[in-house]
C-alpha cells in the first residue's frame, strides 16, 4: 500500500473522503442508501451518495476540533447495485401514484400499486437493518448517507435492539411525524412517526422544524417523548437577544446519554441545499448546525449512529453535504473516544 498523506489531494478510490481504510479496520461505517422512491416533490436524492463520495475527496482532512481527524477509521460499506436498480423501478411506479393523487384519482389499480411500493420499501428497510446489524456486530458505529429521509428506519430498528434506551436529535425543516403519506407507510414524511413505534426510543428532540401539518402538531403536543424546538420560536427569541449558545444548551440538555443524530439537510437554510427535495425558508445556518453537533459531542453524551439525508445529487449541494458529513464523523468519533468497545452498552 502506498503511504497515505493527509496533506495531499484526495485520490478518488470509491471511499468517502478518499480514505485508505478498509471496512474491517473501521470504527465508523458509512452505509450508502441510494433511495428516493417516496419523495413527494423533487426526486434526485438517490444519486447523493455517489455525488458526496465524489465531492468528499476535496474535503481537507484537518479538523480544528479533532487534531487527529485524518486517523479516524471511517469505512465505506459496499454499494448495493441491486438497491439502485430497485429504486429506479419503484420510483417510476411511485411517480404515477403521486401524479394520480394530485388529480384526485382513486382506484383499485392505484391501491395495488401503492401496496407494491410499501413492499419494496420494506425490503429496503430490511437491507438497511441487516447492514446495520452487521456493522454493530463488528463493533463499528453505523451511519447512513441517504437517500430520502425514509432510509434510516432499518438502522434505528437495529439500534433499538442494541441499546435499551436512546434519543434522536432530529434536525429537519419538517416534523416527519405523518402516519404514512400519500399511502406510503415508509414515507420520507413518516420516519419519526415510525421511529416512535420503537420501544427503545425515549426522546425525540426536533430542531429547525418549520413545515408541518395539524396532525403532526397534535402529536408533538401529546407525545411526551417529543420536544420540538420550532424554528419560528428560536428565531423570534434570537430577535430579542437570546444567543444560539443558550438555545443549543437547552437542546443538548433535552437529550439522554445515548444520542442518534438524524440530519435532514433541509434543516439548514435553503442556500445550503437549494436542490433538496422540499426546501423551506428559514432554518439553521451551517455554522449554527456545526456548533450544535460539537456541543452534543462535548457534553459527554455518546453518539451511537447518525444519518445525513435528503441531499440532492447536485455537485454544489453534495460539496456542502460532504463537509457536513465529515463534521458528523469527527464529532461522532470525539463523543466515542473515551468509551471503550468493551462497554458498548453503557
Ligand atoms: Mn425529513
Amino acid at each position: 500500500m502506498t503511504l497515505f498523506n493527509p496533506n495531499d489531494i484526495g485520490q478518488p478510490n470509491g471511499h468517502y473522503f478518499a480514505l485508505p481504510y478498509s471496512l474491517d479496520e473501521a470504527m465508523l461505517a458509512l452505509i450508502s442508501v441510494p433511495w428516493d422512491v417516496t419523495t413527494s416533490f423533487r426526486p434526485g436524492t438517490a444519486g447523493a451518495p455517489q455525488s458526496i463520495i465524489g465531492a468528499s475527496a476535496q474535503v481537507d482532512l484537518f479538523d480544528e476540533d479533532v487534531a487527529e481527524a485524518w486517523t479516524i477509521k471511517i469505512g465505506t460499506a459496499p454499494f448495493s447495485a441491486r438497491l439502485e436498480e430497485e429504486n429506479r423501478k419503484y420510483r417510476a411506479i411511485a411517480e404515477k401514484i403521486i401524479a394520480a393523487l394530485a388529480q384526485g384519482i382513486v382506484s383499485d389499480k392505484l391501491t395495488d400499486k401503492t401496496a407494491k411500493i410499501n413492499t419494496a420499501c420494506e425490503a429496503m428497510n430490511q437491507y438497511v437493518y441487516r447492514e446495520a446489524r452487521n456493522q454493530l456486530a463488528a463493533q463499528r458505529i453505523p451511519a447512513i448517507v441517504g437517500g430520502e429521509h425514509s432510509v434510516p428506519f432499518g438502522l434505528l430498528r437495529a439500534l433499538s435492539e442494541q441499546y435499551e434506551a436512546f434519543g434522536i436529535l432530529h434536525i429537519d425543516a419538517h416534523a416527519d411525524l405523518r402516519k404514512a403519506y400519500e399511502g406510503f407507510t415508509y414515507s420520507h414524511a413518516s420516519i419519526m412517526y415510525n421511529a416512535l413505534q420503537l420501544p427503545a426510543l425515549q426522546r425525540l428532540t426536533q430542531v429547525a422544524v418549520r413545515d408541518y401539518c395539524h396532525d403532526e402538531s397534535l402529536l408533538m403536543q401529546n407525545d411526551k417523548r417529543i420536544i420540538t424546538f420550532l424554528d419560528s420560536h428560536w428565531q423570534e427569541e434570537a430577535f430579542h437577544g437570546k444567543t444560539w449558545a443558550a438555545h443549543t444548551d437547552e437542546i443538548v440538555q433535552s437529550l439522554p446519554h445515548h444520542v442518534y443524530i438524524s440530519f435532514d439537510i433541509d434543516g439548514l437554510t435553503p442556500d445550503c441545499c437549494p436542490n433538496t427535495g422540499t426546501p423551506v425558508p428559514g432554518g439553521l445556518s451551517y455554522p449554527q448546525a456545526v456548533y450544535l453537533l460539537k456541543q452534543v459531542a462535548q457534553s459527554g453524551r455518546r453518539i451511537i449512529g447518525f444519518d445525513l439525508c435528503e441531499t440532492s445529487a447536485n455537485a454544489n449541494d453534495a460539496n456542502l453535504a460532504a463537509r457536513l458529513l465529515y463534521k458528523l464523523c469527527c464529532y461522532t468519533y470525539l463523543a466515542n473516544r473515551n468509551h471503550t468497545k468493551e462497554n458498548n452498552n453503557n
